[in-house]
């Protein structure tokens, strides 16, 4: 056996650790000479930074990077490569939860493993949320709980999960996939191998999702966002100030990890404790009377969609680099206002025009806080959910989000009214 890896990021690595601990010869290609050489002093043999259209045939496996497109050389050159989490797949046996979806997936994904782990399980919560599949796939773990891309999904060939989840599916990575058929079928895969004795659970409220289960083996459960969720015989209730977003997570969550045997008291405790946590519509502050809702992690127009539909009365911060995407549902969701950002500032300034809506561009985010702020009133939420990617303006969208929050924080500072409408939360 030897194994081929394409592409020496965070998934790439994984991967070859786990063959180098199987034993497995494996060579590592990347593009850039920095994670080359990063490759190389990890120990591993290396190809590259130039591509030869011959590499892969010279090896029995390859596992290529799910930030590599099928339109590229790369792809088109590994014929029948796989991608890390059907590599990780195939050589553990530890049970599998797996998560898609357009939006929720990382929430769902740490509540899974938090809810199992809070029952005494040994629960990881792995894949796109950050620690590759193949770090902990020989792990002594009970439960391995992976957050599935799109990307990850469209190269598998044995992927079965013992529970799948499917949350939504809207448009989004429509320049890696090249078409919206292309990337709801990748997400469909994820019960493509699942058999009558596993489990499928599905947003029954999203029309993509419920078309592609209608034809899987396995059971399907279809979840909807209510208050209280049955477990062993008895029911978890989810707090009543959670917005319908999150309340379907919590029910995918809890539900999930029913098939683990879990108990009604502990589900109870974390649900209890449950944090929507950084850059997820976080309030993080009030200055004179307008609350600041930091949704950064709003990456694509559906998550923003649904997080301007969460509050009655919103100036929109949205903008950044466009995904290809259709960005007319930020605006349909009805904001009171909009202040532009990035590269995509005119073409959302275009589309707010056409409809009517008070709109701005904003240079930076400090210019995009102090210009939200002049449009709101007392009572609105100043709401940054920009339906885009930051790597226009900033690394990720933990960076922006931060900005954001910082800005906020210099506006109550500068706020000249009394202290009575500032609130640090
Ligand atoms: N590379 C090449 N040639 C190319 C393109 C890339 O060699 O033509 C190399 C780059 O130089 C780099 C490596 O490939 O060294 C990067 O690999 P990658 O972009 O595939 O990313 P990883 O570092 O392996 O991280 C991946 C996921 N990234 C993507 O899907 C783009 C991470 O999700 C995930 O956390 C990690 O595996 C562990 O599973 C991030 C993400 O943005 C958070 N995901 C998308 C999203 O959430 O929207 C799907």
């Amino acid at each position: 056996m030897s194994l081929l890896v394409i592409g020496a990021g965070v998934s790439g690595l994984a991967a070859a650790g786990l063959a180098t601990r199987l034993h497995t010869p494996v060579t590592v290609f990347d593009s850039r000479p920095e994670p080359l050489q990063r490759a190389a002093q990890a120990g591993y043999e290396t190809l590259g930074p130039e591509w030869d259209g011959s590499f892969s045939s010279k090896f029995e496996t390859v596992v290529i990077s799910p930030g590599i497109p099928p339109s590229s050389d790369l792809f088109q050159d590994a014929h029948g490569a796989i991608s890390e989490i059907e590599y990780g797949f195939v050589h553990t046996s530890i049970p599998i939860v797996a998560v898609t979806g357009t939006n929720g997936k990382t929430t769902v994904t740490a509540a899974t493993a938090g809810i199992l782990a809070a029952n005494g399980l040994d629960a990881v919560a792995c894949g796109n949320i950050g620690l590759a599949l193949s770090d902990v796939a020989d792990g002594p773990h009970d439960v391995l709980v992976v957050e599935v891309s799109s990307f990850q999904l469209y190269s598998i060939r044995s992927f079965r999960p013992d529970v799948a989840i499917i949350l939504n599916v809207a448009p989004d990575h429509l320049d890696w996939h090249g078409s919206f058929e292309s990337y709801a079928a990748a997400k469909g895969r994820i019960t493509e191998n699942q058999t009558i004795g596993d489990l499928c659970i599905a947003n029954k409220g999203d029309v993509v999702a419920r078309e592609l289960v209608a034809f899987t083996a396995a059971a399907v459960e279809l979840i909807e966002p209510t208050n209280t969720v049955p477990v062993d015989g008895e029911t978890v209730e989810l707090p009543d100030d959670l917005d319908e977003a999150f309340k379907l997570d919590l029910v995918a969550a809890v539900r999930a990890s029913a098939r683990f045997n879990v108990t009604a008291t502990p589900t109870q405790n974390w649900v209890d404790d449950f944090d929507t946590g950084p850059h997820r519509r976080q309030a993080v502050g009030v200055v004179d009377g307008v609350t600041y809702v930091n949704d950064s992690k709003a990456t694509n127009p559906h998550a923003a969609f649904m997080a301007v539909r969460a509050y009655p009365s919103v100036v929109l911060i949205a903008g950044g680099r466009n995904k290809e995407l259709d960005l007319s549902p930020l605006l349909e969701a009805g904001p009171n206002a909009l202040v532009a950002i990035g590269e995509a500032a005119g073409d959302l300034l275009d589309l707010a025009i056409g409809r009517g809506i008070d709109a701005t561009a904003a240079v930076d985010m400090a210019d995009a806080v102090r210009k939200a702020a002049d449009l709101a009133r007392a009572g609105d939420t100043v709401l940054l959910a920009p339906g885009c990617t930051s790597f226009d303006m900033y690394e990720n969208y933990e960076m922006r989000g931060d900005v954001f929050a910082d800005e906020v924080r210099s506006l109550a500072r500068a706020s000249t009214r009394s202290d009575e409408n500032q609130e640090q939360l």
